[in-house]
């Protein structure tokens, strides 16, 4: 059963794409009960900070001992794992581009949104969280990762309405703004 944990977010905002929902929240990804979340992973599928860091402390060891066994995931590509103590049954791990300025760099970005809900669309999975990509560790500037991001989801889901609900969930006030306002241009 699908709920939208509107009593974890402070802001809250949903939108029709094709026959699904694209929802934006603020938030904190560990905390969702969607069927998959998503991971802003490293190339080694390891612990590290940021959202990578929150989603290991929170799924438990045994999410370490399942990503030691798949060899690493390249850049704008995604793996899956379950999600052990997570909410969430599944994680997909998707590796963001190291922001260079360089022309691959939103290329590499919209592979990680297109590949984590191809996956997804594979196992069967009706709804799913993201974090922003890239836009800690990795240095991506918010506003330009969001409409890649945006575009990438609503390209996406009106072709493949198996896919449910899309939930962005931005952490803090200013990167969910910054989120709305580029929905709002893209999609209305
Ligand atoms: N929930 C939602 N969003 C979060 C959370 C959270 N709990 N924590 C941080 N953010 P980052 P990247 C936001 O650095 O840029 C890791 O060390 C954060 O504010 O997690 O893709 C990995 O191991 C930012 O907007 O991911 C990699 O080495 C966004 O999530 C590297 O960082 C992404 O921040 C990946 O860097």
């Amino acid at each position: 059963m699908y709920t939208n944990n509107k009593e974890d977010s402070l802001n809250f905002a949903k939108y029709k794409v094709g026959n699904s929902f694209l929802e934006l929240v603020e938030g904190d990804i560990t905390m969702q009960d969607t069927d998959a979340i998503v991971n802003a992973a490293n190339k080694r599928l390891a612990p590290g900070g940021g959202v990578a860091g929150a989603i290991h402390r929170a799924a438990g060891p045994k999410l370490w001992e399942e990503c030691k066994t798949l060899g690493g995931c390249e850049t704008g590509e995604a793996k899956i794992t379950k999600g052990y103590n997570l909410k969430a049954k599944y994680v997909i791990h998707t590796v963001g581009p190291v922001y260079s300025g360089s022309p691959e760099d939103p290329v590499n970005l919209e592979k990680c949104y297109k590949n984590s809900l191809e996956l997804a669309s594979k196992n069967n999975i009706k709804t799913i969280a993201f974090p922003s990509i890239s836009t800690g560790a990795f240095g991506y500037p918010i506003k330009e990762a969001s409409e890649i991001a945006i575009k990438a989801i609503a390209s996406y889901l009106k072709d493949h309405p198996e896919i449910e609900v899309v939930r962005m969930v931005l952490y803090g006030r200013s990167d969910w703004e910054v989120y709305k306002e580029t929905a709002d241009s893209i999609l209305s």
